[in-house]
């Protein structure tokens, strides 16, 4: 259930009621593909993070461990360690971002494993059917997702397709609720908005899957090689057609100006590998802009990453320590940039919708958006 709390403009706090907790939207869920977040965080400490979903990929976990093991383990909350919410991308991008030789057909895709080479096969079927054993409390549709730029007749017939294989998914998924000892028979299913950069396809397509009354509905293929002003030209073209009473997810964005720019557009639910990526680079976020640990002039630094950070990192640790770790190679350099990094997004959502609560979104992007994107 989704209850919209307050609106500013086109921007929504809203709670999302899932049988694994709430989710206080806009929300930004922590990246887990291989059910850890890189870094070495564990489920306890997102807790202390202030995180409210982890996100796992389907791909990944089929191939590693295997979804047998998992469902075997108890499904990846129990697996992991972790209470709230778990959202699992049905592998539909990750096949055709990592898996080498590719296949497409109107039954699925063929692929090979990036560990091992073997040969496999996913469908809507199969996707829905890994996801179930996952247990997990959100299972996203598979779709495919295309590179930006594509072309005009490439995209119409993927997104025929993309429709028709969100049909199957929706059969599969009452199938596997309804069998007895699924892991998670209230598992929800979330369709994907695909049409690369064409406003024609991406309205259209939205509007035939806003009739398929799913659980909630995302946009996917973007940020996927078109520039940001083309993404939020999308969003703003898509949005009308979205439901109202239905959670809204942007796939694989972004930096902290993306989010901002997405929440005034009416997006309510974010997912980026940045936070994570960007720290075990020495790259952190502030709210006065990003900084990179490595450099030589937080040597004798005493200050903490982000003065107005209240973050366990920033508590208790100089950037002139970390800028040690970091060169000293050693792994606590990552696991305190990461903690710090996934903090700050999460936090930045806290602020995001108590800004909107309070009717002063638009001021707070405005002075945020000043500093937020620059490098100190
Ligand atoms: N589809 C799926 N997962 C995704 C995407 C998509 O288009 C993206 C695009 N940014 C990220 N993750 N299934
Ligand atoms: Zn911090």
């Amino acid at each position: 259930m989704f209850e919209l709390l307050q609106t500013e403009g086109k921007a929504r706090r809203g709670r999302f009621t899932t049988v694994h907790g709430k989710v206080e939207t806009p929300a930004f869920m922590n990246v887990a593909t291989s059910a850890a977040i890189k870094g070495g965080i564990s489920s306890y400490d997102l807790v202390d993070l202030h995180c409210q979903v982890e996100l796992c990929n389907t791909y990944h976990l089929h191939l590693r461990p295997g979804d047998d093991v998992v469902s075997d383990m108890g499904g990846l909350r129990a697996f992991m360690g972790w209470q709230g919410p778990v959202l699992t991308d049905s592998g539909g991008f990750q096949v055709f971002s990592l898996a080498p030789l590719r296949r497409i057909t109107e039954d699925g895709v063929y692929f090979s494993s990036h560990i091992d080479g073997s040969h496999i096969f996913m469908g809507p079927e199969e996707s829905m059917r890994i996801q179930s054993n996952l247990g997990s409390t959100i299972a996203m549709a598979f779709d495919e997702c295309v590179a930006n730029p594509a072309e005009y007749e490439y995209a119409v017939q993927s997104c025929a397709r993309t429709t028709r294989w969100l049909e199957r998914c929706k059969k599969e998924m009452a199938c596997l609720n309804a069998a007895p000892g699924t892991i998670n028979p209230h598992q929800m299913l979330f369709g994907i908005n695909q049409g690369a950069t064409f406003d024609d396809l991406r309205v259209a397509h939205m509007r035939q899957i806003a009739e398929m009354d799913l659980d909630g509905y995302a946009i996917g293929g973007l940020a996927v090689g078109e520039p940001a002003e083309d993404m939020y030209r999308i969003i703003s073209c898509v949005e009308p057609h979205m439901p109202v009473g239905k959670p809204r997810y942007l796939m694989g964005v972004g930096t902290p100006l993306n989010l901002l720019e997405a929440v005034e557009r009416g997006i309510d639910l974010f997912d980026c590998v940045m936070p994570s990526r960007n720290a075990r680079h020495a790259h952190v976020f502030t709210r006065a802009g990003k900084r990179n640990l490595m450099n030589a002039k937080y040597t004798r630094d005493s200050a903490p990453i982000d003065e107005t950070c209240d973050c366990p990192v920033c508590k208790k640790h100089s950037r002139a320590y970390l800028h040690h770790l970091f060169k000293a190679e050693e792994l606590l350099a990552m696991r305190l940039s990461v903690m710090h990094n996934l903090y700050f997004y999460n936090r930045l959502m806290e602020d995001i919708r108590a800004a909107i609560e309070e009717g002063r979104f638009a001021a707070f992007k405005r002075e945020l958006s000043r500093t937020i994107d620059r490098r100190i």
